[in-house]
């Protein structure tokens, strides 16, 4: 039975990876760092019904002992690294913990399977934000990086680290450049939820707007339980080699809302009102991935669209408030 450690196991990657690995037969060893509400944490586990078959062990990105210790103990074959500060609009007020967590602590994962179980295959969690202020209209493997925040620095140096290791000792160390990848279990702070979240709640009377920020920026969003499929692709192949996974298609928030308030028979002009505190200090306007190549080694495809994602998520947030509503 092959062994998978995955770091960020309790968020909407980590759980739809875990789910991913349990149905083909890993052991799953998910690093879930202390806190004080550590019973409400493994929500997103308990949502799939797969809270109980996931060995979770205490560390923190940020503490390489900590690393070391669960690298050592778990032995794994394959190494997912997916926790870090994801939260690009966050990356401005708190930009040193983003250093520290999203770019700092990949390297202390790297340097913990280096010293301590250098056999294992590694994920790195890189982003499409990396592109940033992208040079061309559609983003891939050979497209240059402008990061347009602390988050998508630190997510370079991470980047690049892993390349590194890969080239200095050998590691099978992989790198997905992932577009953005949404679902049920997104955080609610992320504008496909906020806006299918807002939907629900206008929907079932709970509130009347959605306050939004910049409308106009584009976005390629996949669905996360495709996107995970990649990650553990991508640790299948004889060699280690970086990614891009993206849908090849690209969506104004404009018309995202139009697609989830129209979903629920509401016209999303009269709901969404423009907040400029929510625009960001510098903006990502567009990002359109192409994931040719992913396609052509990994077999690699998407199969959800947007809309019926979004469908997916405004089910699922209806049931959520309405339970609520009626607990
Ligand atoms: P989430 O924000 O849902 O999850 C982040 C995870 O990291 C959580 O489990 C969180 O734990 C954990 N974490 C945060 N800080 C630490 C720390 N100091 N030590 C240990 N764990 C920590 O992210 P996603 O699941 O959406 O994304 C997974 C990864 O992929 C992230 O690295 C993200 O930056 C990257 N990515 C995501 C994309 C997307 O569209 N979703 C696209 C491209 C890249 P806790 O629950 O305790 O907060
Ligand atoms: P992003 O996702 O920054 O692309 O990072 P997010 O959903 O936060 O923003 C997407 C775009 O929507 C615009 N926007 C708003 N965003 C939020 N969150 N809230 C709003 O009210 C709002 N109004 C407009 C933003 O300005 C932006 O242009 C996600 C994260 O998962 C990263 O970790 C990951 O690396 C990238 O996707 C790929």
């Amino acid at each position: 039975m092959p062994t998978a450690l995955i770091t960020g196991v309790t968020g909407q990657d980590g759980a739809y990876l875990t789910q991913l690995l349990l149905q083909q037969g890993y052991r799953v060893v998910g690093v879930m760092r202390r806190s004080a509400s550590s019973d409400v944490i493994g929500e997103r586990l308990r949502w799939l019904g797969i809270r109980d078959a996931v060995e979770l062990v205490d560390a923190n990105l940020t503490d390489l002992s900590s690393l070391l210790r669960v690298v050592q103990a778990a032995r794994p074959d394959e190494v997912y690294n997916l926790a870090a500060q994801s939260f690009v609009a966050t990356s401005w007020q708190q930009p040193l913990l983003t250093g520290n967590v999203t770019g700092l602590g990949a390297a202390n994962m790297l340097e913990a399977v280096r010293l301590m179980h250098p056999s294992a295959r590694f994920y790195q969690a890189s982003s499409s934000e990396m592109f940033g202020l992208a040079t061309t209209p559609e983003q891939d493997e050979s497209t240059p990086f402008y990061p347009r925040s602390p988050y998508a620095a630190a997510k370079l140096y991470a980047h690049w680290m892993t390349i590194n290791y890969r080239e200095s000792f050998g590691l099978h160390a992989s790198s997905g450049i992932l577009f953005n990848h949404e679902g049920p279990l997104r955080g609610i702070e992320f504008v496909t939820r906020k806006v299918t979240d807002g939907v629900a709640r206008i929907k079932l009377g709970l509130a009347r707007e959605l306050r939004l920020g910049n409308l106009e920026a584009t976005r390629d969003w996949g669905h996360a339980r495709d996107y995970v499929r990649a990650m553990h692709a991508m640790l299948q192949q004889d060699v280690a080699d970086d990614y891009v996974i993206a849908t090849g298609r690209t969506t104004s928030i404009r018309r995202l809302c139009q697609i989830a308030f129209g979903y629920a028979g509401l016209d999303w002009e009269e709901h969404v009102v423009v907040d400029h505190a929510l625009v960001r200090p510098a903006e990502v306007h567009v990002l359109l991935g192409n994931a040719a190549k992913a396609t052509r080694v990994l077999g690699w495809t998407p199969t959800v669209t947007l809309e019926d994602m979004v469908a997916e998520m405004v089910e699922a947030d209806l049931a959520r408030h309405r339970s609520r509503l009626v607990g």
